[in-house]
């Protein structure tokens, strides 16, 4: 008989691929593994859980459509909305089982985020997770470094949405993946970490290898634009009604 697991992922995977998001199998324990435990999920360690990440094509595959159809929550971030109805959606393809859903946004009372996406995108072969320690003899003192996932195909085209953990499901037959190493030269990791740390907001750490598909103009302009500016973007693009003149 197939794993249970080999079947979820079927039907997840059918669930969210047409509207631009790709999901990545991994264990609690092998998450947990690499984590200070105030980090730790608290889960089983052979608990069936998925990272799900948005390709370039989320924006016109459900961005757009969500956004002609859908009433905006006017206090919560658009792209979030869209994710979370999506999710949701998604969750209704198994009413047999209990899915927890974890957003990347979602904070614990103390703000420590609920999930580490860049450590589960890693661990369950997604994207390898560059960190200062993966650069020898770095140049950077005491300076704070963030780390960044490069995904083999999308470069640093894409964001690491939300966790979907399968309570009830054990899978310990699953086969750990490694993730690609795509940015393999100490000069390279540097060059990354810098325009991740110091230049973000021209999008170049993106670029580290040539990606097979980026994010489009308008989705570059949205994303590059303050969420607190970004609802005055939609209006002029016509999905949302002119705000009244103050
Ligand atoms: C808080 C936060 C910020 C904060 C602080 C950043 C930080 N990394 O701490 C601020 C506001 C500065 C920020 C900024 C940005 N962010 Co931000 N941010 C987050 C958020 C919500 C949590 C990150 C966090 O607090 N980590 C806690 C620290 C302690 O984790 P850590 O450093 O990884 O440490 C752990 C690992 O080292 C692990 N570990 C130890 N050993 C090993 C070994 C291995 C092999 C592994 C895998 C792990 C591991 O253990 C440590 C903890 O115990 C995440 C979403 C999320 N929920 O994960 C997005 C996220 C990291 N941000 C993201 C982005 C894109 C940005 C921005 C470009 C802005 C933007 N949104 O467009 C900028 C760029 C950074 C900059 N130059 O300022 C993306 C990164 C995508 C990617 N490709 O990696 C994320 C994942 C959001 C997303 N939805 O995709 N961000």
């Amino acid at each position: 008989m197939e794993e249970e697991h080999v079947e979820i992922r079927e039907r997840l995977q059918g669930a969210l691929r047409p509207y631009g998001f790709h999901i990545y199998p991994f264990q609690v324990g092998w998450y947990n593994a690499v984590l200070d435990p105030v980090f730790h999920l608290s889960y089983p360690g052979d608990t069936l859980a998925f990272v799900v990440i948005s390709a370039p094509s989320m924006f016109t595959n459900s961005f757009r459509p969500f956004l002609k159809e859908k009433k905006l929550q006017s206090l919560q971030d658009p792209i979030d909305q869209c994710v979370a109805h999506h999710m949701t959606l998604a969750k209704e393809h198994f009413p047999s089982h209990q899915v927890d859903i974890i957003y990347d946004y979602e904070l614990h009372p103390n703000r420590r985020p609920k999930v580490l996406m860049q450590t589960a995108a890693h661990v369950s072969g997604a994207a390898y997770y560059y960190q200062r320690k993966d650069v020898p003899e770095d140049p950077w003192e005491k300076r704070k470094m963030f780390g960044v996932c490069i995904h083999p195909i999308y470069g640093g085209w894409f964001a690491i949405r939300a966790v979907l953990v399968f309570t009830e499901v054990r899978a310990p037959g699953l086969e750990k993946l490694d993730p690609i190493d795509c940015v393999p030269s100490r000069e390279d990791r540097i060059r990354l970490l810098e325009n991740f740390n110091f230049n973000w907001r021209d999008g170049k750490y993106r670029d580290v290898l040539p990606a097979e598909e980026k994010y489009s103009e308008d989705q570059t302009l949205y994303f590059s634009t303050p969420p607190a500016e970004r609802m005055k973007l939609l209006e002029v693009w016509g999905h949302l009604p002119p705000s009244p003149p103050c």
